[in-house]
């Protein structure tokens, strides 16, 4: 009787303990690994919360396919884990599996590319690029450089590499880039295809462009991994990027300064990929019980070009020479 009671009396505080030290379970479906914005996404959400004490990731690559990342979110799911976060491939498709992750009460946190369904579902917190003003901020850039340089009034072919068709990084971006034309009656459009956000198929695409184009004085690149594959196309057929070309891109990852400072691009816009500073605080502060509006959080993001002092409007640039040695990504 007395045996039994000490196994009883051992089995209850060992549920006591785990009970007390269980982890947080943190599942994450990220998109893939297709541009360096996207490691330092991962390496930046992956670090916050495994160094976090008590918190436990569990990480999911959908290797840039829908049916993955829908794989994946049933598998947290049938886990119950106690938060999810989601960046979807592309922005539509998800209402269901959203609807299950709402039907099973895991808090979902949306970072990155809100997919489209979001006002549909519930979600407790949401951080994401204004890709919109993003896409506005690449084309403004260009024609108040070219007004700089006393290029204003003369006609001048452009073309847009877009990312990967129907995410949202993309429309939106592309939305930005096509209503800010507008304003600049001089850019002429003269070519847009996808080069899917990766650095060989920026090149591969510069290359076609190269053969097919007469004229090129402007490429914008949705990623900097893009216009770096662009620059790689531009080099072998002999042009000098940064002067032939102009060359813009989008994120501001450490690759993109250097080749500022080396003279070949000439501007990149930010969009920031380090969400842990952010994801971190809001999980603590949902633990504790608190609640957040059902909003879009965009973090505050700048402009970087070879000399700075370009008027966007909304931002500055700012000379990516005289910073490069605070970027952390
Ligand atoms: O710009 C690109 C990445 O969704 C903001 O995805 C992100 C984009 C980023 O592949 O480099």
């Amino acid at each position: 009787m007395k045996k039994i009671f000490f196994v009883a009396l051992a089995l209850a505080l060992l549920v006591c303990v785990s009970a007390a030290s269980a982890d947080v379970v943190i599942a994450f479906s990220q998109i893939g690994q297709e541009s360096d914005w996207r490691t330092a996404n991962t390496d930046d959400l992956k670090s916050a919360i495994e160094n976090h004490p008590g918190w436990k990731l569990v990480y999911d690559d959908g290797q840039q396919k829908q049916e993955n990342q829908i794989k994946a979110l049933r598998n947290f799911i049938t886990q119950n884990v106690d938060y999810i976060l989601f960046t979807g491939v592309v922005s539509t498709g998800w209402d269901e599996v959203l609807k299950e992750v709402n039907e099973a009460e895991i808090p979902l946190l949306l970072i990155d590319r809100i997919p489209d369904c979001a006002d549909k579902i519930d979600y407790v917190a949401a951080f994401g690029g204004d890709f919109v003003e993003e896409g506005r901020r690449q084309v403004a850039w260009a024609g108040e450089y070219l007004k700089k340089i006393g290029k204003g009034d003369t006609d001048v072919n452009i073309v847009i590499m877009e990312g990967t068709t129907g995410a949202s990084a993309q429309t939106g971006r592309t939305e930005g880039n096509l209503k800010a034309l507008k304003e600049y009656p001089h850019l002429k459009l003269v070519g847009q295809q996808s080069g899917n956000f990766t650095r060989a198929e920026g090149q591969a695409v510069m290359e076609s462009w190269l053969k097919s184009i007469d004229k090129i004085d402007v490429l914008i690149a949705q990623n900097d991994d893009m216009a770096l594959g662009a620059i790689d196309a531009i080099k072998a057929a002999g042009k000098v990027p940064g002067k032939d070309i102009i060359i813009l891109g989008c994120d501001s990852v450490k690759a993109a300064f250097d080749s500022i400072v080396a003279g070949e691009m000439n501007c990149t816009v930010e969009c920031t990929p380090l969400y842990g500073k952010f994801v971190v605080p809001t999980i603590e502060a949902l633990i504790r019980g608190e609640k957040f509006d059902k909003t879009v959080v965009h973090p505050e993001e700048g402009v970087f070009d070879m000399d700075g002092g370009i008027d966007l409007g909304t931002v500055k640039s700012i000379k990516a020479a005289d910073v490069i040695a605070t970027r952390q990504y």
